[in-house]
């Protein structure tokens, strides 16, 4: 069915490109036949360009924006759409709100970033480059939270996280693949993922005790209220990875 819209556009434009050269080729009677002759020649390059343009089709752009002063090499949206990062061989990973296409946040990678990837709860990104670094951000604040410069041979030229967040993977320059650990996995009853279940867990869940709501960070367990089961959770896991 698509394929049948296709052509029917591209069936349609062909025939008003045709109608408009044969409107300009009545025209260009009118003058002098060497003056016409370059017209005819200008016309059917034009023609043509114009033509391939329509066949190639062209994005419906929302929105575009400059910043980085090098190439972007690797774009990547958050797990809930909101946000879209940019990473780019001048050093640097941009992040982006995505209603306005506002620019956020600026990270700064020190070197080429070749691959950037958000954790699947949105939490994390992580970047690599050609200098092999690999780095860890949170994105609520920017921090830097990790940095590898071993295990990474030249380059950490592609990465990407699990889907459960646990393990992030990475492609080297030298032909190796590598599966780590995320040091910054969400553990049970870490309300604010720092990795550690200790008493500002306990304070976030007990500050919200009671509050309702789809996407609650204090509501582990997520049935839509913060309560004793979520409290249950965090005194469960009290001093887990700390
Ligand atoms: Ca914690
Ligand atoms: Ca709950």
């Amino acid at each position: 069915m698509v394929r049948t819209a296709q052509n029917r556009f591209n069936t349609l434009t062909s025939a008003c490109v045709w109608r408009e050269c044969v409107q300009l080729l009545r025209q260009a009677r009118a003058v002098r036949p060497v003056w016409r002759s370059v017209q005819l020649f200008v016309l059917l390059g034009t023609l043509l360009l114009t033509s391939e343009a329509y066949a190639q089709g062209r994005p419906d752009i929302v929105w575009m924006r400059g910043g980085h002063s090098s190439a972007v090499s690797s774009v990547a949206f958050s797990p809930d759409g909101a946000w879209l990062a940019s990473g780019s061989w001048d050093g640097s990973v941009k992040l982006w709100r995505m209603s306005d296409g506002a620019l956020v946040r600026t990270l700064s990678n020190l070197s080429a970033v070749s691959s950037i990837a958000f954790s699947p709860d949105g939490r994390l990104l992580v970047s690599g480059g050609g200098n092999g670094i690999i780095r860890i951000w949170r994105v609520s604040d920017g921090a830097l939270l990790q940095t590898y410069d071993q295990e990474t041979s030249t380059g950490a030229y592609s990465i990407q996280f699990s889907p459960n967040g646990q393990l992030f993977g990475y492609g080297r320059w030298d032909a190796t693949v590598v599966v780590a650990r995320n040091p910054f996995a969400r553990r049970d009853g870490d309300v604010n993922g720092d990795g550690c279940v200790d008493d500002s867990d306990l304070l976030r869940v007990l500050f919200a005790f009671g509050n309702t709501g789809s996407s609650l960070p204090e509501d582990l367990n997520r049935d839509g209220i913060v309560d004793d089961a979520d409290l249950a959770e965090v005194l469960s896991n009290f001093g887990s990875g700390c």
